[in-house]
């Protein structure tokens, strides 16, 4: 990969990059057991299995020093009542951070530590979120027809734990009360001490 400085353009309305190293497509069959209504993950499914989120990467050497960023495309829809969501991930080097920048559409960020402790931010266009080291991301889509769209970057030596989000989800879910989103507890997450204990 050539060490010289590179600049790429994300002009609306069309977005899609016109250089990118790699372009990650995720479809529901790939959010098994994440959304907390089954019933309607299984229904949805076997409809169609629909397209969530696109992510273009801007992919740079795993070097300390090294950032790697790109453009998250997180369309809208429900599973039952609850919002199209990416999967969520702690870095694997769990010290690093990342900021988000939205371009686009409307939504949070649900954030938690390895320790429980959690935050939920708004994302709307113009909006810079810092992401510190050791918090877990998941961006969900709250609006009703448009894509939430994203710039981020992180350091390249980060990497990607989804494991131990599968486990469990996040601690808090975001649904659409019928009135708007609202944050409510995940019946399947619990505390790190009884987890610990194997309860
Ligand atoms: C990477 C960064 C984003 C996400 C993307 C999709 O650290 O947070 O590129 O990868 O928003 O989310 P996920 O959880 O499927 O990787
Ligand atoms: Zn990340």
């Amino acid at each position: 990969m050539n060490n010289v400085p590179f600049a790429i353009a994300i002009k609306f309305p069309e977005i899609i990059p016109g250089m990118y190293d790699s372009h990650i497509l995720r479809k529901l069959s790939s959010m098994q057991g994440q959304f907390l209504d089954e019933q309607a993950f299984t229904q949805t499914l076997s409809q169609e299995d629909l397209l969530l989120y696109e992510v273009y990467n801007f992919e740079r050497p795993k070097l300390g020093g090294e950032l790697d960023s790109g453009l998250s495309i997180l369309h809208p829809g429900k599973v039952g009542q609850e919002y199209f969501m990416t999967k969520g991930h702690f870095h694997t080097v769990l010290e690093t951070a990342e900021v988000y920048y939205c371009l686009k559409g409307k939504g949070v960020m649900v954030m938690e530590t390895p320790e429980g402790e959690w935050d939920v931010k708004e994302l709307t266009p113009g909006v810079v979120l810092y992401v510190p080291p050791r918090w877990a991301h998941r961006s969900v889509n709250t609006g009703n027809d448009e894509d939430l769209i994203t710039f981020f970057v992180y350091p390249a030596i980060a990497g990607h734990n989804y494991g131990d989000i599968e486990l469990q989800g996040f601690r808090k879910l975001i649904l659409d009360s019928g009135n708007g989103p609202e944050i409510v507890d995940n019946p399947r997450w619990q505390a790190p001490e009884v987890r610990h204990n194997g309860s």
